[in-house]
């Protein structure tokens, strides 16, 4: 069985005033990710993206929460479904989309494609198709900003499947034994590839095993209200910088398309995709926003036209791109 997605909760924790999150830049950054992952699956299906592609479709509100609560300074390190992400991070749009066309105007000049996306200039460590394998890199981050005396705080995004790496726990434990200002952020889509991931442990909270295990401060969210991991990921910050160590936020959500591009899904239970789109996003999103008066929906359609035409115009820029010349095929493999 796997769990139904959380009831919409608008009254359960009020924002004080002076914290109000940033409904507007949320919806912003969601329609971003949203038509980006559209128009990414489209084009692999059609064939003008090579290689494999893993979307984020239906976890956006993930991507855009964590992202508006960190500075441009703090660290950042994904998976395979790392999109969403690194956009919100700030990675130009441009860039990114010529990489996964593998052009020479990519963040990576062609050369990493969608699970290798990085800007380091943006602190953007790594996408990374090793599972588990960005965790620990984002300790590494942490402890550099610790012993240089920096206050940046370093984000490690993982499924609940990398939980179960030695990685992971490995990880943490060092997080957390050292103070280190580190944010583990689990996006517990349910599955892991094929498989239901109640049946991989025994224990189904991740934030429970985080406490249990290891001693760190952490909290379960729901997902799919970017308001909400806003909230959690600047507590979570604030901690951090305070010097209380580590924090392990689980953000419960459901990936709308399969685990790759092209997977039929058959593995999941009927009706479970149609309730968990009830809760699309950007739908929680709008709603919250009008009802607190931030803006109609004619205002939130126009940001989401202008979200699908800036997508439009980087495929047009990436269709236009070059090839990486062949002759630059051993240049720029190994980081200085
Ligand atoms: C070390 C390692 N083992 C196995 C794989 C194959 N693999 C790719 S994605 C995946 C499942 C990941 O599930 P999860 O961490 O929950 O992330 P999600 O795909 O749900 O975002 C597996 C097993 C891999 N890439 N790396």
């Amino acid at each position: 069985m796997t769990p139904a997605p959380p009831e919409a909760q608008p009254d359960a924790r009020p924002t004080p005033p002076n914290q109000a999150p940033p409904l507007r830049e949320l919806h912003a950054t969601v329609a971003l990710v949203r038509a980006f992952e559209l128009a990414v699956a489209a084009l692999y299906r059609d064939g003008e993206v090579p290689g494999f592609v893993h979307t984020s479709l239906g976890q956006e509100a993930v991507a855009a929460g964590v992202a508006a609560a960190l500075r441009p300074d703090d660290y950042l390190a994904t998976t395979h479904r790392g999109h969403g992400h690194v956009l919100a991070k700030g990675a130009d749009v441009d860039a990114m989309m010529a990489e996964l066309f593998g052009k020479v105007t990519g963040l990576g000049r062609g050369k990493g494609g969608s699970m290798h996306i990085a800007d380091p200039a943006l602190g953007i460590l790594g996408a990374n198709a090793i599972v588990g394998a960005g965790i620990p890199l984002i300790v590494g981050a942490a402890l550099s900003s610790k012993q240089l005396g920096q206050d940046r705080v370093a984000v490690a995004f993982f499924g609940e499947g990398a939980v179960n790496q030695g990685s992971f726990h490995e990880a943490v434990n060092l997080a957390a034994i050292w103070n280190l200002p580190a944010i583990f952020l689990c996006e517990n889509n349910l599955y892991a590839e094929f498989t239901d991931s109640s049946t991989m442990t025994r224990i189904g909270s991740v934030a429970e095993r985080a406490i249990g295990g290891y001693g760190v401060h952490a909290a379960t969210v729901d997902g799919n209200d970017a308001a909400a991991v806003h909230a959690a990921t600047v507590d979570a910050a604030d901690r951090c910088r305070r010097g209380e160590g580590p924090v392990l936020i689980e953000a419960m959500t459901y990936r709308w398309h399969g685990h790759y591009e092209g997977d039929g899904q058959t593995y999941k239970p009927d009706n479970e995709a149609s309730r968990w789109r009830e809760r699309d996003p950007l739908t929680v999103l709008r709603a919250r926003i009008v009802a607190e008066g931030l803006g109609s929906d004619d205002e939130l359609d126009a940001v989401e036209r202008v979200a699908d035409e800036r997508i439009e115009r980087a495929v047009t820029a990436a269709r236009a791109a070059e090839l990486p010349a062949g002759e630059e095929a051993y240049e720029h493999v190994f980081g200085a």
